[in-house]
Order: structure tokens, then C-alpha cells, then sequence
């Protein structure tokens, strides 16, 4: 068993979590899925959203947070092959978990192949999640291909922020940037000028992109700063009404106070790992006011 820092504290309840509280930031991690699913700097309210009708129960995807998904974006090729992957339902291992001298807490994820995820994705790999809970929160996602064959896959850090009224919201940093509208189909690529605002049901997955984006929240009177690297897709959606009453695990009443921004490799942006080569897609998040 792990020996963790004072900083760190586990909670046995239907799914394992630990529960990160620091001089900067408190934090929750279940580690199905090494999914974050609370962000709270000192001083800020929380920022990442979950649903209060999310369920935690072993191999169900939790409502909220930043599920991990891979190896693959979006709906399975069967019904056996679950929407966005098999790693935000599949246990991962915490291998590292202690603070720096600056006072920020440093944790480790691991998920290697198994009978199951080779059943669904007939592919040896490593999937390495480093989480760093300080004033800022960093996830790194790496992928390792320990096969001898080259495989294709997509992930995404599917984040769900924490807003006061997505009416009244904007996104900043993809004006103009070319997108797939799935709600109108996603078959061509459009484009939009301006701040992304949100007045329907908003599902759109723009391509060759790097570009950082910002949530800003008038209401909060905060943004929320999203920086990506080695991520060239961003994927954001709002459910809205209809979509949002049509999921049993996300209140008919709780689109409002919610937007996801995803950093990705989905789609066109979809990646191949020769043998012996990884990847390391990074999310940072920051709350500025
Ligand atoms: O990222 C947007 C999206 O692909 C939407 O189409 C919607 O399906 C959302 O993910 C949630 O997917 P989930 O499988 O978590 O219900």
C-alpha cells in the first residue's frame, strides 16, 4: 500500500478516491479512471462541475470532473465497447503520491493492458496519469505503446467546468477556428467569429488546434484559463434541455451550470505509436480574476 503525505487522504466508500488538501488547492481523485473529479484553489470557488445525480459505482462513468478518454473518442464500434474508452471505467493504480517544497502535490496513475481491455482493444500499452494539485491543476497523460505492433487511438480530458449560467458565458481563444457542428451532423467543417457563446445545444470538435482557451464567467466575476499541450483537438459541449433530460445520470435542471472544453487527439487528430513509442498530452487549468 502506498505510503501517503499528510496532504493526501484515501475514502474507501463504494469507489476508492483520495482527497487532496493543500496550502494551495483541494482536490478529489478516484482512481477508476484516475478521474479528477474536484478542483478548489485556496481562496476559489470549486471549478470543475459533476452532476449530483453522477453514480459511483464500479464500471460506470462518473458524471463530472475530467473523465479520461481512451482509446477512443465518442460512441464504441458495439455495444461492448463503452462511449470514450474503456479507461475512465477501467481501476488505475496510484504509484506516487508526495508534495513538493513549494508546497504543490504530486500524484501518479497507472494502467497497463489487460485480458479485459485487450478483449475490447487488442493492444499492449502503458497509460500514465501525473496529476499536480497546486494554485494551478496540471495533468499529464501519457500513452506507451509496449507492443511490438504500431496502434492507432484518440483520448481527451473531458472536462466539465463549473459555471454560473452557461447562458451567460464565453469561450475565448477559438474564434474563427474551423469545427465539426455534431449537432448539425459533423460532417463538413464550419466556422464561427467571435467568442463561443452558448444559446442551444452546443457539440462542436475543432481540429488542428493547440490554441488555449478561456471560460469567462461574468457571474463569477472569474476565467478559467485552459492551457494544452501536445492536444490538437478541443471538443466543447453543452447538452442543453433535451440531451441533458434524456441522461439518467445529469439533472434535467443542471446544463446551466456547466460547459466542457476537452483538450483531445480526436478524429482527424487521432494518433500512431510505432513500438517503444509514447505520447503526452498536458492539461493546465487556473482560475484568474
Ligand atoms: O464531448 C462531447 C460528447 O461527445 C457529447 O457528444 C456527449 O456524448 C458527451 O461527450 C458525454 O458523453 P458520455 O458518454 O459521457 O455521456
Amino acid at each position: 500500500m502506498l505510503e501517503l503525505p499528510s496532504t493526501v487522504t484515501r475514502s474507501s466508500d463504494t469507489l476508492e478516491s483520495l482527497t487532496i488538501c493543500n496550502r494551495h488547492a483541494r482536490a478529489r481523485i478516484f482512481l477508476q479512471g484516475a478521474h479528477v473529479l474536484s478542483f478548489r484553489p485556496v481562496g476559489e470557488g470549486e471549478v470543475l462541475w459533476s452532476s449530483v445525480r453522477s453514480q459511483f459505482s464500479p464500471g460506470k462513468p462518473i458524471r463530472g470532473g475530467i473523465p479520461i478518454c481512451f482509446p477512443w473518442f465518442g460512441a464504441g464500434s458495439s455495444p461492448a465497447h463503452p462511449a470514450h474508452g474503456f479507461a475512465r471505467t477501467t481501476s488505475f493504480e496510484c504509484v506516487r503520491a508526495e508534495d513538493s517544497a513549494d508546497g504543490a502535490t504530486h500524484l501518479r496513475f497507472r494502467l497497463v493492458d489487460s485480458e479485459a481491455t485487450r478483449a475490447l482493444w487488442p493492444h499492449p500499452f502503458a497509460a500514465s496519469v501525473d496529476i499536480t494539485v497546486g494554485a494551478t491543476l496540471v495533468i499529464a497523460f501519457t500513452i506507451a505503446n509496449t507492443g511490438d505492433a504500431p496502434f492507432s487511438f484518440e483520448e481527451a480530458l473531458h472536462t466539465y467546468f463549473d459555471v454560473a449560467d452557461a447562458r451567460r458565458v464565453s469561450v475565448a481563444g477559438l474564434e474563427d477556428a474551423p469545427f465539426l457542428d455534431k449537432v448539425a451532423g459533423g460532417a463538413t467543417p464550419t466556422s464561427a467569429p467571435g467568442p463561443i457563446r452558448f444559446e442551444a445545444e452546443t457539440d462542436r470538435v475543432y481540429n488542428a488546434t493547440t490554441a488555449s482557451t478561456r471560460i469567462d464567467d461574468p457571474d463569477l466575476v472569474r476565467s478559467i484559463v485552459i492551457e494544452k499541450e501536445a492536444s490538437n483537438s478541443t471538443v466543447v459541449w453543452n447538452p442543453w434541455v433535451a440531451k441533458a433530460a434524456r441522461m439518467p445520470d445529469f439533472g434535467d435542471d443542471e446544463w446551466p451550470g456547466m460547459v466542457c472544453v476537452e483538450s483531445a487527439n480526436a478524429g482527424a487528430d487521432r494518433l500512431t505509436l510505432q513500438p517503444g513509442e509514447s505520447h503526452k498530452l498536458v492539461l493546465r487549468v487556473g482560475v484568474r480574476r
